[in-house]
């Protein structure tokens, strides 16, 4: 099929964007190469993608660098009414982009449409109503001195996304970057590139200036790392696996770039036997299995108190066995495929790994039988027994759905696993106990925790982690902070200052 054929047959009404976007126009690769982005459902081409290479990447930053002075000097609340309509736009487009998506990523439309889409515009509206609240300070210092603090932004900064929520990571990273007075080179994960230029496509229509928001697509090892190292780069935002993240870090060393980084997470769920039970099987469920499990934040430890462990797992093995599986643009489906061929056969291959370790396969552990879904990277809930928190399916992102169970006896023993792994991003537990839900939460090693809930984002929370988890924080004021920098600015007012060289 051709680009209009399959845009027809996914019920899109505007072209399908596939080139690069530099300083306000979708351009070919300066080496004229392109890689096929395709359906993860069936593994059909979906469109050949324009893939940047350094010249591109220069041209990109020359773009950002032009256009910054303009940018940064504007009034902030006009950046931030670019962003507001921006967000309207994502609105007025929301079942295009929510079919884009799932064409590209595997999504099921249900989440694509109640939660990407929604999520994308709420973020880039978020930001464009705090353009103008980020206000500078005024330090009390000594007699006759003015001290103000301004907050400037940083210049042109470099970001890397991944694959797992390519729209909703554009506002992310884009909207407090763009909202504090920044121009942006941004790299989407060369897998699951379309949605990202959708909005370049809808930025430009909102009245963004030409060369304020480049979009590269290209690999990783090329375009990545050269924005990694790029000195004309202020800032390298990265949100991906923990070994890339190390890569970026050691690449941005040159000119030394200010560097964000949001990386993987192991999240321990933990539910106490004073549990609410139904809520806790529910909300463990979509903490490992919505988007496939392919999220940072995922519940992918399930540790339970041994007293309710057999009862609990009875509901969460029959809920995970009922999941329906299926073509991501179907409304009805609950689980799509995961987004790659080669990360489907990762996240199998840690079924191998279990048993070696003495793990045992509760439910899943292979893709469905159905010969409809048989070409694409699905994989059936997976809920693993782990013998111990040492096994490597404790310890280890497997970022698909796959969950491994663990079991404890006391406050004392949860803690010693939720804290186990070198990870600290996002942890959650259940139970009724007011204290105890307050001091593990207190006492766990990470960025994010839920009481009985799990994995809720909202763009004014700080999203973010700690150890090996990365450093900085997305969303709310903190997103801002991040992508400014403080100018401490003196003014003498009426200082009488003695003469430190009376002489003169
Ligand atoms: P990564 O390699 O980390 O990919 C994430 C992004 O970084 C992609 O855009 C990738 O480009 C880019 N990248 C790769 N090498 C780079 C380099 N040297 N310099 C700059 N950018 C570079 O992840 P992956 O291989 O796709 O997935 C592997 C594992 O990472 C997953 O199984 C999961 O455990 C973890 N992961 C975590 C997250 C989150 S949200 N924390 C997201 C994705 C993956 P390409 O487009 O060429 O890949």
């Amino acid at each position: 099929m051709n680009l209009a054929d399959i845009q027809a047959a996914v019920g899109l009404r505007t072209p399908i964007r596939h080139q690069l976007f530099i300083d306000g126009r979708f351009v070919d690769a300066e080496s004229g190469e392109t890689q096929a982005t395709l359906n993860p459902h069936d593994n059909s081409v979906i469109a050949e993608v324009a893939m940047a290479g350094h010249t591109d990447v220069d041209k990109a930053v020359a773009a950002a660098t032009k256009a910054f002075p303009a940018w940064s000097r504007m009034a902030a609340a006009d950046r931030g009414r670019i962003l507001l309509k921006l967000a309207d736009l994502i609105e007025a487009n929301a079942e295009e982009l929510a079919r884009l998506e799932s064409l590209d990523t595997g999504h099921p439309l249900r989440d694509s449409r109640n939660l990407d889409v929604p999520r994308t515009a709420a973020c880039f509206r978020y930001f464009g109503g705090m353009a103008d609240k980020l206000q500078g300070d005024v330090v009390p210092v000594e007699v006759g001195f003015l001290n103000y603090l301004l907050r400037e932004p940083l210049g042109v900064v470099g970001q890397v996304v991944p694959w797992n929520f390519p729209l909703m990571f554009t506002s992310w990273k884009m909207g407090p970057a763009l909202a504090a007075g920044n121009t942006i080179v941004l790299k989407p994960a060369e897998i699951t590139p379309l949605s990202t230029l959708k909005i370049a496509e809808l930025m430009s229509e909102a009245g963004m200036p030409d060369g304020v928001v480049n979009i590269v697509p290209g690999l990783g090892s090329v375009a990545g790392q050269y924005i990694a190292e790029h000195p004309g780069i202020a800032k390298i935002a990265f949100t991906g696996s923990t070994a890339t993240g190390r890569r970026i870090v050691q690449a941005s060393a040159g000119n030394l770039k200010k560097v964000q980084l949001e990386l993987g997470g192991k999240g321990a769920n933990i539910v106490f036997d004073d549990a609410n039970l139904l809520a806790a099987v529910n909300g463990s469920a979509w903490a490992i299995f919505h988007n496939q499990g392919q999220a940072c934040i995922a519940g992918s430890r399930l540790v339970l108190h041994e007293r309710i462990a057999d009862e609990f797992l009875d509901k969460f093995i029959t809920l995970a066995k009922s999941i329906k599986l299926g073509n991501p643009l179907d409304a009805s489906t609950e689980m799509g495929p995961l987004t790659s061929r080669m990360h489907r056969d990762r996240v199998l291959a840690y079924v191998d790994v279990a048993r070696e370790q003495g793990g045992e396969v509760l439910a899943g552990g292979k893709g469905p039988s159905a010969s409809d879904l048989a070409n694409g990277c699905y994989v059936e809930p997976t809920i693993v027994k782990a013998r111990s928190f040492k096994d490597r399916v404790a310890q280890e992102e497997v970022f698909g759905p796959f969950v491994t169970v663990l079991t404890f006896k006391d406050d004392a023993e949860a803690m010693q696993i939720a804290n186990s792994t070198d990870y600290g991003l996002g942890s959650g537990l259940w139970t009724r106990d007011l204290q105890r839900a307050h001091k593990m939460a207190r006492d766990m090693h990470a960025g994010m925790v839920w009481i009985n809930s799990y994995k809720r984002v909202n763009p004014g929370s700080p999203f973010g982690g700690v150890g090996q988890s990365g450093y900085g924080r997305e969303m709310g004021f903190e997103a801002m902070r991040e992508y400014t920098q403080v100018k401490s600015v003196w003014v003498n007012v009426d200082a009488q200052i003695p003469p430190w060289y009376p002489r003169a």
